[in-house]
Formats: structure tokens, C-alpha cells, sequence
């Protein structure tokens, strides 16, 4: 008997279903009752119940996207920052206000239980969000998508600071259970690893190699449902964890494969055990590049394995059908691995399956940064990966042969630029080199750093292939980012533009015209101080420091890094601090700088810097001279459901990485679009946001593009600046003393040496007079509360560019060549 298909209607749940059906779920899925259960048990009991329609819909989409058998994507990224997922569900669903209601009638606050969520901070920062904003517009969107990454068993370490400096603590994000994935044994796979490869005669005549595996690693899945807004679509992101297997090969453990068989076993058990805690690489490390070919090769028998079920073996179809995304060249390895799985095990000739490897695979750069292009030796790649480094060699072979040396006649140079192989003491397989050979299409995720990518990163590649490269700009998902991190702002904007701009953010652009308006500007600031009352509770229930919604809120999150400069805006205040101490009358509105920011476990020098921001706050926080005029926070454990709190309460955002370095950045357009006004270098998107927002509401310094370059080609010399500005001179002499430190000189002289001795790199000394008179501006606009209110408007209103829906539609339109598929 055929069924009635539900409708999107059928299914909407009324206030009073969803109070049963929780309640009910915290019986019979918690084991508990309303009498007892902890706000743990009620926040997964919700989720349980918002499962009911999650499921209902995964399925549905399913069945579509099966019986359609549309062209898909497959978004393969080592890093998915998802944060919580209860209110993005609640949102995405037209659940919220609903729930809200129903938890009320039952004595709850739904943002209290949404604080009982673990964030999913499997993602170092900006690259790992992108892909957790991507999903979702895919899924908005309509379009056929999975997500494929790794099941950490514990993400980003938890920060913790201790004296003011950065303890890591483990993560752990599932240790009770997490409500919002499912695991998926029925789709286990088994992944091959170390061993040896064996020419043998193919049956169809011809030699045929064969890779005898040392050790096989089990794949399991796990499935995050990924809701779409309106609920029509639910993809998946389909996260792998690694368990030991039962194989065990005695040919090799005979042949000395193996030293300990234990070790091997738990080695299995450790590929997804925890996140690599480092922003740019961690390559050279073998736990890395297995966990890289482990997600990979899971992630290629999926995808082979649901062709299959549709096409059988005819691969003809298979570009038509597949499209592979790269986030940066940490999936890289799914290249040699598709052509292995093509030539050695679906026996199809090298040229073919070339042709379908290169039209499937697309690879995104995310930064230029050189000790970030990972590098693996040759000799570890032989090691764990003997079959791909052969497939790798053909590949380089063929390429230099049939492209480069046409091109390019004689010139060695050239070829041992362009080649995958490194040579050198210790020969190296490039990662980067072989994601741009081995792709169609290769964007960068800003204007000016896809064109930095084209001309100073891979040039040649560029003459060769000059349609292969291109440009998406970044954007965040305006749901979580303005609609649920930032209710009272979303509300006026549904009064104002109507309800169609989480979909369409260029909607917000005829608020445009309210900029001027008395009244708008009122409601729009008054929003905003609200944000920032509630942030102040925050802080001191985080920190202990008191702070006034009076000052401005000027807001650094990020990851630590000297080239996104947390130095510059730590030795600006300490400037600021200086001219106080001289001059109490010293004019300026009060101001609270607040940090978020983690450092890599590793880098000294960036745990260094926190530190020294903690000494400065502990310092400046509690002098009494300064009349509260200067406060600095250090907000320890920075993660997405923080930042859900910041953005919405910042003034000013800050966004003065060194030109050149930072490919885009996203927390950029966060700010903006919540009413911030950004302090910034012409750097990665800043450039777009003031060209957006007008470059007269944003407060720009600092040397561009151009001028970085040709400063350094002329040899820089910090001391230059160092000995011609002398408030510079005495703030970075001041590191050397114990004034922050006290009985502890020299504490924090790692600082100034690094701007000095150290050559400061990053041209923080060149950039710091134009990093300071632009704060004067800002501190000058926001005397003007008429000027500020219209600029802090304006730059909400433009931003409808940085939608991540426009990106995912700039890739399904340079790149995927999606069509939409609706669901329901
Ligand atoms: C990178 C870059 C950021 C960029 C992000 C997403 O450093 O500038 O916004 O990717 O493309 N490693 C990163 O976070």
C-alpha cells in the first residue's frame, strides 16, 4: 500500500507535541523523570525529541537524493568547527520559539539547557568553521552534500589560564554521549596501511601491482544530521573513527614489518584520537599523514561504494555524477588514493582513470604561509604509503614530461620548482604541488590572497593552466551568526526587512537608509548595549573583572599568531597605558580590550604573548590611577559558543594581521555584520568588507600589500622605528622590567626581542604609529554617538556579500556545477 509522503506541514510539531514528546523522551530514551533529571538529562531529552524531525527529514532527503541520483559534492576537511548544534537545529527548523514555550510551561529556559552542550570544536579556527558554515548552506541551498572529515575522540584542547599563562587540558566533547550523531556500522570500512607492493601478471595479460597491506585500520562512521533553514534538506556529515581491525598479515609480520604487533594495535585506536592543535601543520608527523589517508580512504570507498550501488562498475559516468572538494591540501592524499582504487582494484587504464581523478578533485588554499604547504618525506610516505608514492611518481613523471618540458624546454629550474618531489637531503613529497596538478580548479578564499595565490605562490601553474584558477570569497552562515547568536538584532530586522533575510542577507541593505534616522539608530545602539550587559555578566563570571557597558568594546579573537599581530594591539595599550600614567586627564573614551585566543602547544613565542596580556590586564585592571579608563580581558577558552557571545557585544573589531598574510579571515565579517567597526590592514577580506561598508566607516591603517613587499625588499629594519618613535621605544623597553611582572624582570622580554633582534617579521614596529592614530579615530567617531550609531548600522546593513550561502554559490557556479534538488 502506497503511503501519503508527509509534507513539511505534516510534519511541524505544535507547542504542545514537542512538550510530550521531551518529557516523554526523558522517560523512555533518559531513563529519568521530571522530578529528577539534571539540565543534562532535559537538553538531551530535547534533542531527542528535535531528533524525531531531524530523522524524518535525513531520510526523506535521502530517498530523494538516491532516487534522483543527482551530482553531488563531497566536502573532504580535516577540521569541521561545529560548535553546538541544539539551537542551530532549533533555528533551522522553526523550532525555537516553539521549544522556548514548551520548556517554559515545564519550569525550563531553553538557553540555559543549550548551555548543558559540549561545543564540537573539532577545528583548529577560520578554516574548520568555513566548512561547518559550508554544510549548512549546502543544505539551505538544496544542494547534495556530504561532509567528510575525522571522529576526534577529543577535539581543540581546552584552555585553561593559570597565572597567565595557557594550560591545555584535554577535550572531551562526547564523554557522556552526544545526542546529535548516529553511528553507522553497517557502513564500516577498512583501510590498508604500511606493507609492500608486488608486480604480478593482470589477468587480461600485462602487469598489474599489488599492495599487500602491513596492517588494516576499521573505519567506523558517524553521522552529524546537517539541517538545512526550513528544514527541507538534512545532509550529513559523515566524521570517521578508527578501531583496530582483526587483520594481521603473518607474511609481513615475518618479513620484519612489524618490531611490535601491540603497538600496531594501539597506533589503530590512536589515528582518531585527537586533533592536531596546531593552526597551520603539523607535517613531518606520521600520526598526520595517517590520519589524513585514513579519513581520505574511507571517505573514497564511500563514495565509490554509493556509485556503485547506482552504475555498477561503468565508471563513465563518475566525474558526471562526483565532485571532491579539497579543504586545503590536507585531503590531498585522496588523490593518489582514487587513482590506486581506479587502476589496482577497478582495473581501469591509467589515462582513463587520470581523466575522471582530475575532473572530480577541486582544491581550496587557505593561506600563504610556506611552513603551511604540508611536505611529507619521501622515505615515511614509502613507509606508510608504498602504492601512492608510486602513484605519485607517474603522476610527477607525466606531468613534467607531457606539460613542463614542452613548455618550458631545458629549463631544469622550472621542473624541480614544479615538481611534486622535492630534492634535497631528505626528499620530500609536496602536498600543495600535487593538490594544484591534480585538480580542475584551484580558488583562493579572498580576492586578494586568490590573487597572490595566482601570481607570487603558483605562477607557472598559472601559465600553464590559466582557467584552473580562481577566487571564492568567504562568507558565515547568517542563521547562527546574527539570527541565533544575536536575537534582539534579528528581531529588528524581521520588523524592519521582513523575515527573508537569513536567506537573502542582502536584504539588510534598505536598512541602509535608516542609518540617519534618530530612532532607528536608538533602537539599533540600544541593542547593543543590551549585548553588551549581558557580555559584561560574562566576564566577570569568567574572569572576575568588572567592566562598564560605558566603555567601548574592543574585541581580538582569533587564533594566536604573530602574523595576525595580538602584539601590535597589546603594545598599543600598553601606549594607551603609558599616556594615562602621564597625563591622567589624558583624553580618551574609556575602553575595554577583550582577547579570545588560543596558542598552539608548541609556540613559544604566541603562549608568550598571552601571557604577557594577562600581566598587562592584571596590572591595568587594578590601577587606580587610571580611573577604570583602560581595562583588558583575557578571555581564557575561546571556542565558538564564546565567540556567539562576543560578537554580538563588540564595538570594534580588530583585524590587523600584516598585509599579505591573512588569506580572508571570517571573524571579520561576523563583527561587521553584528554592528562592529573594524580596525584593519588592507588584508585578505577586510579589503571587501570596507569596499561593502564604504572605506570612510571602517578605520583602515597600515601598510598594504604593495608596500609590505617592496618595505621588505628594501631590508627592514625594526630599530629604524624602534629609536624614531620614543612612546615605541619605552613601551617595548618596559618588557625587559618587572613593571607587570613584579620581582620577575625579563619575563616577558621574549617580545621585544622578537620585534627587535628577531627582525619582527611581521612589520608590527612599521605598522604601530598608523595602528595608533587609527585608534584615535575610533576613539573620536564614538564621542559622536549619531556618527557612530550610522557607521555601527551601515556595516550590519552591507554586509550581505559574506552570506556563505553567495559562497557555496560562487563554487556550485566556478566550480561544482551543482543543481539544486529539492526535497518534499
Ligand atoms: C585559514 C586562514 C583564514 C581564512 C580561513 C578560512 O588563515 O584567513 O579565513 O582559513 O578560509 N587557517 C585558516 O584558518
Amino acid at each position: 500500500m502506497a503511503t501519503k509522503k508527509k509534507t513539511d506541514q505534516d510534519l511541524q510539531l505544535d507547542k504542545d507535541q514537542l512538550k510530550a514528546s521531551i518529557v516523554r523522551h526523558l522517560r523512555s530514551t533518559l531513563g529519568t523523570s521530571e522530578q529528577k533529571a539534571s539540565p543534562e538529562a532535559w537538553w538531551k531529552a530535547t534533542a531527542a525529541a528535535v531528533n524525531e524531525q531531524v530523522y524524518e527529514r535525513l531520510t526523506r532527503t535521502q530517498q530523494t537524493h538516491f532516487k534522483k541520483d543527482t551530482r553531488a559534492i563531497h566536502y573532504l576537511s580535516a577540521e569541521f568547527l561545529m560548535g553546538r548544534l541544539s539551537s542551530n537545529n532549533l533555528h533551522n527548523l522553526s523550532l525555537y520559539k516553539i521549544c522556548e514555550e514548551a520548556l517554559g510551561e515545564l519550569g525550563l529556559e531553553l538557553t540555559d539547557l543549550c548551555e548543558q552542550e559540549p561545543d564540537m570544536a573539532l577545528g583548529n579556527g577560520g578554516l574548520g568553521r568555513l566548512a561547518a558554515c559550508f554544510i549548512d548552506s549546502l543544505a539551505t541551498l538544496n544542494y547534495p552534500a556530504v561532509g567528510y572529515g575525522i571522529h576526534y575522540e577529543h577535539g581543540l584542547f581546552r584552555q585553561e589560564i593559570q597565572d597567565g599563562r595557557q594550560i591545555e587540558r584535554p577535550d572531551s566533547w562526547r564523554e557522556y554521549g552526544n545526542p546529535w550523531e548516529i553511528c553507522r556500522p553497517e557502513s564500516v570500512q577498512e583501510i590498508p596501511l604500511y606493507g609492500y607492493v608486488e608486480t604480478v601478471f593482470g589477468d587480461k595479460g600485462g602487469l598489474k601491482k599489488v599492495w599487500h597491506a602491513g596492517r588494516k585500520i576499521k573505519g567506523v562512521p558517524w553521522d552529524i544530521p546537517v539541517v538545512g533553514f526550513g528544514g527541507h534538506t538534512v545532509n550529513i556529515l559523515r566524521l570517521w573513527e578508527s578501531r583496530a581491525s582483526e587483520f594481521f598479515d603473518w607474511d609481513v609480520f615475518n618479513a620484519g614489518g612489524y618490531i611490535d604487533s601491540q603497538a600496531e594495535k594501539a597506533q589503530a585506536e590512536t589515528i582518531s584520537k585527537v586533533l592536531y592543535p596546531n593552526d597551520e601543520t603539523d607535517a613531518g608527523k606520521e600520526l598526520r599523514l595517517i590520519q589524513q589517508y585514513f579519513f581520505c580512504a574511507c571517505s573514497i570507498k564511500d563514495i565509490l561504494r554509493r556509485y556503485k550501488r547506482v552504475h555498477g562498475a561503468d565508471f563513465s559516468n563518475f566525474a558526471a555524477q562526483i565532485a571532491i572538494q579539497l579543504n586545503d591540501t590536507h585531503p590531498t592524499v585522496a588523490i593518489p588514493e582514487l587513482m590506486r582504487v581506479l587502476v589496482d582494484e577497478e582495473g581501469l587504464n591509467w589515462d582513463t582513470a587520470w581523466g575522471i581523478c582530475y575532473q572530480v578533485f577541486s582544491y581550496t588554499n587557505h593561506t600563504l604561509l610556506p611552513e603551511a604547504l604540508e611536505k611529507w618525506s619521501v622515505s615515511l610516505f614509502e613507509k606508510v604509503l608504498p602504492r601512492h608514492l608510486e602513484i605519485i611518481y607517474e603522476i610527477n613523471a607525466r606531468f613534467l614530461n607531457e606539460l613542463v618540458e614542452p613548455k618550458w624546454p631545458g629549463n631544469d629550474a622550472i621542473k624541480a620548482k614544479l615538481s611534486i618531489i622535492e630534492e634535497g637531503d631528505v626528499r620530500k613529497v609536496r602536498m600543495g604541488n600535487l593538490c594544484v596538478i591534480g585538480s580542475s580548479k584551484v580558488n583562493g578564499v579572498a580576492e586578494i590572497h586568490s590573487k597572490l595565490v595566482k601570481e607570487d605562490l603558483f605562477p607557472e601553474y598559472a601559465e600553464l593552466w590559466p582557467e584552473k584558477m580562481c577566487n571564492v570569497t568567504n562568507g558565515v552562515t547568517p542563521r547562527r551568526w546574527l539570527l541565533a547568536c544575536n536575537p534582539e538584532l534579528a528581531g529588528l530586522y524581521n520588523e524592519v526587512v521582513g523575515k527573508e533575510w537569513p536567506l537573502q542577507l542582502d536584504k539588510l541593505r534598505s536598512v541602509v537608509k535608516f542609518a540617519d534616522d534618530k530612532a532607528f539608530q536608538q533602537q539599533f545602539m540600544s541593542i547593543k548595549r543590551h549585548n553588551k550587559e549581558k557580555l559584561v555578566k560574562v566576564i566577570k563570571a569568567e574572569t572576575g573583572i568588572d567592566v562598564s557597558a560605558e566603555a567601548i568594546f574592543d574585541v581580538q579573537i582569533k587564533r594566536l599568531h604573530e602574523y595576525k599581530r595580538q602584539q601590535l594591539n597589546l603594545i598599543h595599550i600598553m601606549a594607551l597605558y603609558r599616556r594615562l600614567l602621564a597625563n591622567p586627564d589624558y583624553d580618551m573614551h574609556p575602553r575595554v580590550f577583550i582577547f579570545g585566543s588560543k596558542a598552539a602547544p608548541g609556540y613559544k613565542l604566541a603562549k608568550d604573548i598571552i601571557y604577557a596580556i594577562n600581566k598587562l590586564a592584571e596590572r591595568v585592571n587594578n590601577d587606580a590611577r587610571i580611573q577604570g579608563k583602560l581595562k583588558v580581558v583575557f578571555m581564557p577558552n575561546y571556542r565558538v559558543s564564546l565567540a556567539e557571545k562576543l560578537i554580538p557585544a563588540a564595538d570594534v573589531s580588530e583585524q590587523i594581521s600584516t598585509a599579505g598574510y591573512e588569506a580572508s579571515g571570517t571573524g571579520n565579517m561576523k563583527m561587521a555584520l553584528n554592528g562592529a567597526i573594524t580596525i584593519g590592514t588592507l588584508d585578505g577580506a577586510n579589503i571587501e568588507i570596507a569596499e561593502e561598508a564604504g572605506a570612510e566607516n571602517c578605520a583602515i591603517f597600515g601598510l598594504n600589500v604593495d608596500e609590505v613587499k617592496s618595505l621588505k625588499a628594501r631590508g627592514y629594519n625594526p630599530y629604524d622605528f624602534y629609536y624614531a618613535n620614543s612612546e615605541l621605544k619605552a613601551v617595548l623597553d618596559w618588557f625587559d622590567t618587572d613593571y607587570f611582572t613584579p620581582g620577575r624582570p625579563g619575563e616577558l622580554s621574549s617580545i621585544k626581542r622578537s620585534l627587535l633582534e628577531g627582525g619582527d617579521p611581521y612589520l608590527t614596529l612599521a605598522d604601530f604609529e598608523s595602528y595608533s592614530e587609527a585608534h584615535k579615530l575610533i576613539d573620536a567617531w564614538y564621542r559622536d554617538p549619531a556618527l557612530w550609531a550610522k557607521k555601527a548600522i551601515i556595516n550590519s546593513a552591507t554586509m550581505g556579500k559574506f552570506n556563505s550561502d553567495r559562497s557555496i554559490q560562487d563554487y556550485v557556479d566556478r566550480i561544482w556545477k551543482l543543481t539544486s534538488c529539492s526535497v518534499g
